[in-house]
C-alpha cells in the first residue's frame, strides 16, 4: 500500500526503493537521468523526461504478476545523480555520457539511461562500443534519426542513428513511420548494417523471427524513443507520429531482444511530459521496468 500520507515521503529515485533496494554498492542496475534538451524540433519539454519517469515510477507496482516475483528487489536499482549537459555544446555532453556510461558498464552495472533528447543514446552507444564491438542497436521509433546533419547539427536527436552507425554497430529499427528521402538511400544502401521494421511490418508480425536472428548471441543497446509507441499511449513527446506500436508489441519486441541476445545497456528518450496529464510519464516508468525485468531479472 502506498496510499497513507506519510508515505508521501517515497524516496525519489526510480521505483523509490528504500536504501537496501538502491544501495549503490549492491544494485546490479544504476538508472542515470539525463535531461538533455537542446535540438528538439517542435514541442520542447524532454529536459523534464527524466525527473517526471522518476516521479512516476514510485507509484508503479514493484510486484511482477507474469513472474510471481518483485524483480526490482532481487536486482537493486540504484538512481545517480542526473547528468548535466555539457555548456560546450553537445559534442561535449556527448563525450560527458559516454565517460559517466563507461564507468558504470565497467563497474559491471547494467546501465538505463532516462532522457533527455534522443542525443543522449549516442553516449551511451560509445560507451558500449569500446567493450563490444560487435554490437547491435536495438532502435524502437517513429523516426529513423540517420540524417547525416538537421538544421545544421550532426549531434541533432534527428542524427542519433547516424552516429550510432558511425561507431561500428548494426542498427535494427522497429515502428519507424516517418523518414525522408537521405534515409531511404541510406537504407537502401546499407542492408547489412541496417535493418528496419516499418511500424506496418511490426502490425503485421515481422520482428518475430527475424529480430531474434538478428540479435542472436550479440551484445545489445536498446534504446527506445517513446514516440516509437503510438501517441494515444504516449501523447507527450516532441514529435509524435500516429500509427505506432502498441504495448504489447513493446514488451514483446523487448522480450525477443532480451531472450536471443544480450542487453549491455538500454534507454528512455524524448518524454516532454504535458502539465498535468501524467499518464506518459506513468506508461515510461512502467516500460522502463519491464524493459529492466526481461533484460536482467534472473529467472523466476
Ligand atoms: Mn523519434
Amino acid at each position: 500500500m502506498r496510499h497513507h500520507a506519510y508515505e508521501f515521503s517515497t524516496p525519489e529515485n526510480f521505483l523509490g526503493l528504500d536504501a537496501a533496494a538502491s544501495d549503490p554498492a549492491t544494485s546490479r542496475v544504476v538508472v542515470l537521468p539525463i535531461p538533455y534538451e537542446a535540438t528538439v524540433s517542435f514541442g520542447q519539454g524532454t529536459r523534464e523526461g527524466p525527473r517526471a519517469i522518476i516521479h512516476a515510477s514510485r507509484q508503479v507496482e514493484l510486484y511482477d504478476r507474469w513472474r510471481g516475483d518483485e524483480p526490482a528487489l532481487m536486482l537493486g536499482i540504484h538512481t545517480l545523480p542526473a547528468l548535466a549537459p555539457s555548456a560546450a555544446g553537445p559534442e561535449a555532453t556527448v563525450m560527458a555520457i559516454a565517460a559517466c556510461a563507461a564507468e558504470q558498464l565497467a563497474a559491471g552495472k547494467h546501465l538505463v539511461a532516462l532522457g533527455g533528447e534522443h542525443t543522449i543514446s549516442v553516449g551511451i552507444a560509445q560507451a558500449v562500443a569500446r567493450d563490444h564491438p560487435g554490437f547491435v542497436v536495438v532502435q524502437i521509433d517513429a523516426h529513423a534519426d540517420l540524417r547525416d546533419d538537421y538544421e545544421g547539427s550532426r549531434f541533432s536527436h534527428a542524427c542519433a542513428a547516424r552516429r550510432m552507425l558511425e561507431l561500428g554497430a548494426t542498427i535494427v529499427q522497429l515502428g519507424i513511420r516517418s523518414v525522408c528521402p537521405e534515409e531511404m538511400a541510406l537504407i537502401a544502401a546499407e542492408p547489412e548494417r541496417i535493418a528496419v521494421a516499418f511500424a506496418e511490418d511490426v502490425h503485421a508480425g515481422w520482428h518475430r523471427e527475424r529480430l531474434a536472428a538478428l540479435v542472436r548471441d550479440r551484445p545489445v543497446f536498446l534504446t527506445i524513443d517513446l514516440d516509437g509507441l503510438d501517441p494515444t499511449l504516449i501523447p507527450a513527446t516532441g514529435t509524435p507520429e500516429p500509427g505506432g506500436l502498441s504495448w504489447e508489441q513493446v514488451l514483446e519486441i523487448i522480450g525477443i531482444v532480451a531472450a536471443h541476445g544480450r542487453i549491455v545497456a538500454l534507454d528512455c528518450v524524448e518524454l516532454a511530459p504535458i502539465p498535468g496529464h501524467h499518464v506518459s510519464e506513468f506508461v515510461a516508468a512502467k516500460l522502463v521496468y519491464q524493459a529492466i525485468t526481461r533484460a536482467w531479472a534472473p529467472a523466476p
